[in-house]
């Protein structure tokens, strides 16, 4: 045990700062924490600088060193859960704080509406080829070799599919109130569909590595995992209802301290797998937005060495795309990338047996239904039957109504009454 808990001032000590910051409930969880004595010297020391953590801020710094220092077996199991809920608390209390006000300053050259089949966001650090390689994806001859400073705006065609390009100006490090339009070009990567990250190759790569992964940690995007299965939903009336504790360290009543806390009388949280304190904050906290995303290496013409693709997909874990605008190379793996991370199919249309040049772009599991409601709205209401041909070794063709399920490159005939 920590000399600190043990002693009985220490501890008195601890209980006053603690009702002081109206923490009462970590009061609570921390000396109910059963300390082993058997804790490193570091990790007691971090402790003992929670303890004495005057804001939310330090408290949270001292509480992640803490848990990082402590051994993990199976007699801290406890103890480290306990800590990681505290630290949940925090950062909630710490989230109520610093909600951001909506749509603040944003530079209407900034504000650009959702175009096409996707919008696709390119971000990076300055002049790490991003403008090059907008103008390749969209054929574009934007001015590159020269800051961006208002976005460039294209259309990258692949495979039936266009996609709105967004070329960014670069952010320069994760203060993005230091770069000028710093919270634009954040909201404009919070607000697209995918973005597409530029690591430059001919730069240093840890360095840019650890600044974009910052920024986005910084500016609460969540790119390298799924939506976690939660729902949360602030109601006006109801009161606070949960479902689903059993999937989270939580129970019912701390779940539902958390939430009051955040000032929230009404709501329903939802929580259908399992799910860690993280995955609860992110959840609670608004701000947080989840976006699929992939990495491009730019200028790989002009390196004599091997791209470290082991460290960069550790960092990462999402898809790395090796692309040289120079020599054109890439475009293709970055449009079959985007097409993967964003769940897509495409649907050719066939009228009086010619194919179109432009595929349907849909979710995987559309149904013929959704194929025909993004045609036009009277497909549905006209609908007799559609014929679908699949091509699976040889083409087969099937005769279907609108709740057939369709798959990637199916061709589609609807028979409509006139
Ligand atoms: N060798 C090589 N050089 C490139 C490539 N793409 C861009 N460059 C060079 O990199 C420099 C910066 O390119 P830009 O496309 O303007 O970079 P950027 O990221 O848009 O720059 P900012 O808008 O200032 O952030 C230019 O001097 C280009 O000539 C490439 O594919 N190969
Ligand atoms: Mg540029």
């Amino acid at each position: 045990m920590p000399p600190l808990l043990n002693a009985n001032l220490e501890r008195k000590k601890f209980l006053n700062y603690s009702l002081k910051t109206q923490c009462n409930r970590l009061v609570k969880d921390a000396v109910t924490l059963k300390m082993p004595t058997n804790l490193p010297a570091e990790a007691q020391l971090a402790w003992q600088k929670y303890l004495e953590a005057k804001t939310t801020e330090e408290k949270i710094k001292a509480l992640e060193e803490f848990i990082s220092l402590v051994p993990k077996h199976k007699g801290t199991e406890k103890l480290l859960m306990q800590a990681k809920k505290s630290l949940t608390k925090l950062k909630l209390q710490l989230l109520k704080k610093k909600e951001i006000k909506k749509g603040a300053g944003i530079h209407p050259a900034f504000s650009i509406p959702k175009e096409e089949d996707a919008q696709i966001t390119i971000f990076g650090l300055p002049g790490t080829g991003k403008t090059a390689l907008f103008n390749y994806l969209t054929n574009n001859d934007a001015p590159i070799g020269k800051p961006t400073t208002v976005p460039n705006i294209g259309i990258f065609r692949f495979s039936g599919a266009s996609f709105q390009v967004i070329d960014l100006p670069p952010l320069f490090s994760d203060n993005i109130d230091s770069t000028p339009n710093g919270r634009s070009i954040v909201s404009l990567m919070r607000n697209s569909d995918l973005i597409l990250i530029v690591i430059d190759a001919t730069q240093d790569l840890s360095w840019q590595v650890d600044t974009i992964r910052r920024i986005l940690k910084k500016s609460r995007i969540i790119y390298s995992k799924p939506r976690p299965p939660i729902r949360f939903e602030k109601l006006s009336r109801g009161g606070i209802q949960i479902y689903g504790a059993q999937f989270t360290n939580f129970d019912l009543t701390e779940l539902k301290e958390i939430i009051k806390s955040l000032g929230i009388q009404n709501c329903i949280l939802e929580i259908y797998g399992p799910v860690d304190e993280e995955d609860i904050l992110n959840a609670l906290d608004k701000r947080t937005v989840f976006k699929k995303a992939i990495v491009a290496v730019t200028k790989v013409d002009a390196i004599s060495f091997e791209i470290d693709l082991e460290y960069l997909s550790k960092e990462f874990r999402i898809p790395i795309i090796l692309t040289s605008a120079f020599e054109k190379t890439g475009a293709v793996e970055i449009g079959n990338a985007i097409f993967s991370a964003l769940n897509l199919i495409r649907v050719w249309t066939k009228k009086d047996g010619k194919i179109s040049d432009r595929a349907l772009i849909l979710k995987k599991g559309s149904t013929v239904r959704n194929a025909a409601e993004k045609i036009h709205s009277d497909f549905v209401k006209k609908f007799r039957y559609a014929i679908v041909e699949r091509q699976k070794g040889k083409v087969k063709r099937f005769r279907v109504g609108l709740d057939f399920e369709l798959e990637d490159n199916d061709i589609l005939y609807i028979n409509t009454r006139d």
